[in-house]
């Protein structure tokens, strides 16, 4: 059978990796001591979780770790992102590292290392310990102390192995919609009450990366999600809500990062973020690698009369949208990039975190052929080529996903993944896209000869 694959115009010279986190794919979640986390507290409440699943056992990963890995060698990539979880190394969110766990994860650093594939740990992939949200969270400054602590037991089991660290999982996603909105976990609705959290957060990660620099790692990043915000109209009002949206949802995240200071929050009608001295410049300093996990714009127009935020998203309109109903637009990730860059023309390279999309696909004979998802991440990369020719620096490129998995209060309704995963036997199918993902990883390879990476 010939079937027409799209021309993917391939950023040379990038990585190629994939990505996962523990709670989605993990399962075993009372396994050697595991403690709880914000999110097994969000999946036991009935009703969270639209399909009623649990994060259990998703993809059996904690005990089927060699099949990951051979899905990995099979792929190609030169690394895998994944992530750690606190609970599982400080079950109670402080004390003594549990030596059974970390131990796990030191064999599978050294199972991937055995196959040629770096390892990305993430250190927050969500995860915070009941206990400590119970202590108020991240809206309390101590978090950030104690994800340092945890930071340094991990950094001294695995990081004579590992060289390239993500500490916290898109920030944005915990402050908007974990303390915000309350749509994900901590699911607490606190509206503006939950900026305290971007903050700690942000300072979190700068400890973390103070501690892991200590302890020799070479290239320490954090990824953020970002979204490319396009105006509904050139009406004053829309520009304004615009600029809003962005401020709230990019910039607050990125500026103190690379620019070493927050955007005017004040001048949007918020208080101020609980600064303390120093903290900006741990927080500037911070970063070998800038993480940009993206999946689609965001339209903005002003926000109805009696609307308690300052905007209204509104569909995308002309574009095709994914599973989960995202607009699909690979021009936006170009101008997204271009643009970060064009503001901050010293800042470090960018890291590609995350990028991919969710599309229906009913049983595994259908599945495997993920046409549409092939399209979705050919475009991106070729988006990904146009900014680098605009001068934009990326040094990796990571899809989301590598398998199916349980996808937060969506459970197990989206499949992001490369390969397919059967919820009930644990049996990972390969679609489509893998193939073509491995094949251009070695185009890529075959093209880049004789040049130095
Ligand atoms: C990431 O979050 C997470 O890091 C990862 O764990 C998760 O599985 C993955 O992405 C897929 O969801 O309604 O059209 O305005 C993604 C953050 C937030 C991106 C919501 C898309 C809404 C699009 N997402 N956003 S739309």
């Amino acid at each position: 059978m010939t079937r027409a694959l799209p021309e993917t115009r391939i950023p040379r010279g990038l990585r190629w990796s994939a990505a996962t986190s523990a709670f989605q794919i993990e399962g075993s979640r009372t396994a050697d001591g595991r403690g709880r986390s914000i999110w097994d507290d969000f999946v036991d409440r009935p009703g969270a979780v639209v399909d009623g699943s649990t994060a259990e056992p998703a993809c059996d990963s904690y005990r089927r770790s060699e099949d990951d890995i051979d899905l990995l060698a099979g792929l190609g990539v030169d690394g895998y992102r994944f992530s750690i979880p606190w609970v599982r190394i400080q079950p109670a969110g402080a004390g003594p590292a549990n030596r059974v766990a970390l131990d796990r994860y030191s064999r599978f650093v050294d199972g991937l290392l055995q196959r040629g594939i770096e390892p990305e740990p993430t250190l927050y992939h969500w995860e915070l310990p009941s206990e400590l949200e119970d202590a108020g969270g991240w809206l309390n400054r101590d978090t950030a102390s104690r994800f340092a602590d945890f930071t340094a037991l991990v950094a001294e089991g695995l990081g004579d192995r590992v060289r390239r660290w993500y500490t916290i999982n898109e920030a944005a996603m915990t402050t908007l919609q974990g303390y915000g909105i309350g749509d994900l976990a901590p699911a607490r609705q606190l509206m503006f009450g939950a900026l305290p959290t971007v903050h700690h957060q942000l300072l979190a990660h700068a400890r973390a990366a103070a501690v892991l620099r200590g302890a020799g790692a070479h290239r320490v990043g954090l990824t953020n999600n970002h979204t490319q915000v396009l105006p509904a109209s050139g009406s004053e009002a829309d520009l304004a809500a615009s600029f809003a949206y962005d401020t709230l949802h990019n910039r607050m995240f990125s500026e103190p990062l690379l620019a070493g200071a927050y955007p005017d929050i004040e001048s949007l009608g918020l208080p101020p973020l609980p600064v303390h001295d120093g903290d900006l410049e741990a927080i500037a300093g911070s970063l070998d690698f800038y993480g940009v996990n993206f999946y689609n714009p965001t339209t903005v127009a002003a926000a109805p009369d009696g609307s308690p935020l300052p905007f209204e998203l509104l569909p995308t309109p002309g574009v095709p949208l994914t599973g989960f109903g995202w607009p699909i637009m690979p021009e936006a990730l170009r101008d997204f990039l271009v643009d970060l860059h064009r503001r901050h023309p010293g800042m470090p390279p960018i890291v590609i975190g995350e990028n991919g999309a969710s599309f229906p696909e009913p049983d595994v004979a259908a599945t495997v052929e993920d046409d549409d998802r092939i399209a979705f991440l050919s475009a991106h990369i070729g988006a990904v080529a146009d900014a680098v020719d605009q001068g934009v620096r990326v040094e990796e490129y990571t899809v989301w996903s590598l398998m199916d998995n349980f996808e937060w209060a969506d459970g197990y309704t989206q499949r992001f993944g490369l390969v397919h995963v059967d919820f009930d036997s644990g049996v990972r199918t390969p679609k489509a896209s893998y193939d073509w993902y491995r094949r251009l990883i070695l185009d890529d390879r075959a093209a880049g000869q004789g040049s130095t990476r």
